[in-house]
């Protein structure tokens, strides 16, 4: 097979290197060599892209690798500088951007004194969860100066993703886009922009971010909030001292712009908006969607929106700002608006803020998401062979007072699913567990069903309030349809809370509020054309029914995109069993793969 392959450099995109090559007989590639030229801090990300380039070529010979290093970097922001973590010198990390089909080879050096892993949010990842990048999930960390390379084909997917830490809290600065381009010879369905920008949006603490949730768990209290709302890493003129550094983007009158945006923030909703630009919605989740135009977006963390926009204003500048969906009652949360400019060529006047919706609003939340529909009928599975329904919240361990028990009224705080407080092992990964047949790792009853029935969003009695610590899986067959509903419990109080699968895109069938009935709720399904997403913002005090066939073997995580409820438990993780033959087989596990 003929491949392309290309050496990108991350920190200017561009394209070093590339060259045609034929792959060998197994399909390897083994043609080229390092020359390691690394610094000793911090990760680096060295990316290899192969891309298929169809039938027989000459054989050519590579010799000839990039390799980007990076140290621990000062970064200044809200008029203080303190050191963040990084790849390859870059806040927010390089862009990795690749077409359908591409294989991509990243090799992840850690020179930071952090254990850390790097997940490849939303890339399905088939048969191959060795490359997916949860810690103690799908591997143990790359402990301090070692390696690991991530090895993955990027298959019928095609949009805006992105990558991150999956190691405690480092995502806080440990990000970047993962931009996947239609095929050579295809196109968007949609006119072609002439600029696309990714919109990254974050969250910057004036602190150590480990020491803020070391300090959480140790006390058991609620984690600080963030010190401001980042978009491209920063926090732009309506904060102190950042101006200098605000994110501009320069248009033409008459432009057609594709806005990648991704919400990269630790743990907040965010609304998103551009004064005096239509936004017309054309993807979700790296799926393409129908169609629609609005003034506004709400992203959850870990979810991806993309946007087209047209300079069709009166050449000026314009801000694009992102402010928080805030749910939760009486839970402090950042109240800033970060904001980046759009600029007309030329225009030089003072940049006009768009109206964001209130921190509340739920209804414009409803309102558009309810919009998000596939482009046309989709293969939606309905005969369901595991039908299950998760409860999905807060919850609180009783504890001695003192100062590791600084919850709320003698408590530390908990998350759940179905009343299960989710703990990782520390020894092995569950995905070795489960390969070697290592026992005592997990047990695999996770219950389909909550313990108990209750009014989840009413009045919820406090003995109902205590989760149980276990690391439990849902084991299931290749190839079941599943439906998940995901019920919000009102323990502590409603939240709306982004939950992400692994491996998988799922369909959204249906989403309300209240409690979930099953004989009139399910009626209203739709079954025709639902959005398929990898993370669903599950509505605040409601519920959300997924659906998707088994089809990817593994062991996949499912969890909260909030990484403050990550911390206090709020995951779970399945086994998807083989199928039959190779092609519904785990692949084998990488030689590198890191020890525990
Ligand atoms: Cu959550």
């Amino acid at each position: 097979m003929k491949r392309e392959i290309r050496y990108i450099d991350s920190s200017t995109l561009d394209t070093l290197f590339s060259y045609i090559v034929e792959s060998s007989r197994d399909g390897l590639f083994r043609v080229w060599r390092e020359k390691t030229n690394m610094k000793e801090e911090n990760f680096k990300f060295d990316i290899r892209m192969y891309r298929d380039l169809g039938d027989s070529f000459n054989e050519e010979t590579i010799e000839s690798s990039i390799f980007h290093s990076v140290q621990e970097q000062a970064a200044t922001r809200l008029c203080r500088n303190h050191r963040i973590v990084n790849v390859n010198g870059q806040f927010p990390g390089p862009t990795i951007e690749v077409q359908n089909g591409d294989s991509l080879e990243v090799k992840v050096t850690n020179a930071v004194k952090y254990n850390v892993t790097i997940h490849w949010h939303g890339l399905r990842q088939m048969r191959n969860p060795w490359a997916d990048g949860p810690e103690f999930v799908t591997q143990c960390p790359i402990r301090p100066g070692a390696s690991y390379t991530y090895k993955f084909t990027i298959t019928d997917q095609e949009g805006t993703l992105w990558w991150h830490a999956h190691s405690r809290w480092l995502r806080a600065t440990v990000y970047g886009a993962l931009v996947i381009k239609p095929k050579s010879g295809s196109s968007y369905p949609f006119p072609t922009p002439t600029i696309e920008f990714p919109v990254v949006l974050g969250e910057w603490w004036d602190r150590k971010v480990i020491s803020v949730l070391r300090q959480a768990l140790f006390s058991g209290a609620a984690p600080n909030i963030s010190d401001a709302i980042t978009i491209n890493g920063q926090p732009g003129d309506l904060l102190r001292c950042s101006s200098q550094g605000t994110t501009k983007l320069t248009v033409n009158k008459g432009d057609t712009v594709l806005l990648r945006v991704i919400n990269a923030a630790l743990n907040q909703q965010l609304f998103f908006s551009v004064a005096n630009h239509k936004l017309t919605i054309v993807a979700t989740d790296a799926v393409y969607t129908k169609q629609f135009t609005t003034n506004v977006i709400m992203v959850g963390p870990g979810q991806t929106t993309d946007v087209l926009l047209t300079a069709d204003q009166q050449p000026g500048r314009y801000y694009m700002a992102a402010r928080a969906y805030a749910t939760a009652r009486n839970a402090p949360f950042d109240n800033t608006t970060a904001t980046a400019i759009l600029e007309y060529k030329s225009a030089n006047s003072q940049p006009i803020l768009p109206q964001l919706p209130a921190f509340n609003d739920t209804n414009t939340v409803t309102a558009f998401s309810n919009q998000i529909k596939s482009p046309g009928k989709v293969n939606v599975p309905t005969k369901i062979d595991e039908n299950l329904f998760f409860t999905i919240g807060l919850g609180f361990f009783n504890c001695s007072p003192g100062p590791r028990c600084q919850g709320p009224n003698n408590t530390r705080f908990g998350a759940s699913m179905n009343n299960v407080s989710f703990v990782l092992p520390n020894r092995v990964s569950l995905l070795q567990a489960y390969t070697q047949k290592i026992p005592n790792v997990y047990t695999p009853d996770f219950p389909r069903v909550p313990p108990v029935q209750f009014d989840y969003t009413g009045n919820v009695p406090r003995g109902l309030w205590q989760p149980v610590k276990g690391t439990k899986l849902y084991k299931l067959k290749f190839g079941s349809s599943v439906q998940i509903i995901l019920q919000d419990t009102s323990i502590f109080s409603t939240e709306d809370h982004p939950v992400h699968l692994h491996g998988y895109h799922f369909y959204v069938v249906g989403q309300g509020f209240g409690n979930f009935n099953p004989s009139s709720d399910t009626a209203n399904f739709n079954l025709v054309d639902p959005p398929q997403r990898n993370t669903i913002d599950v509505p605040v005090g409601g519920w959300a029914a997924i659906r998707f066939v088994a089809d990817n073997p593994g062991v996949w995580l499912m969890h909260c995109h909030i990484d403050t409820h990550l911390a206090w438990g709020f995951g779970m993780a399945f086994i998807v069993e083989n199928g039959v033959g190779e092609s519904e087989t785990l692949l084998p596990p990488p030689s590198d793969l890191p020890k525990c």
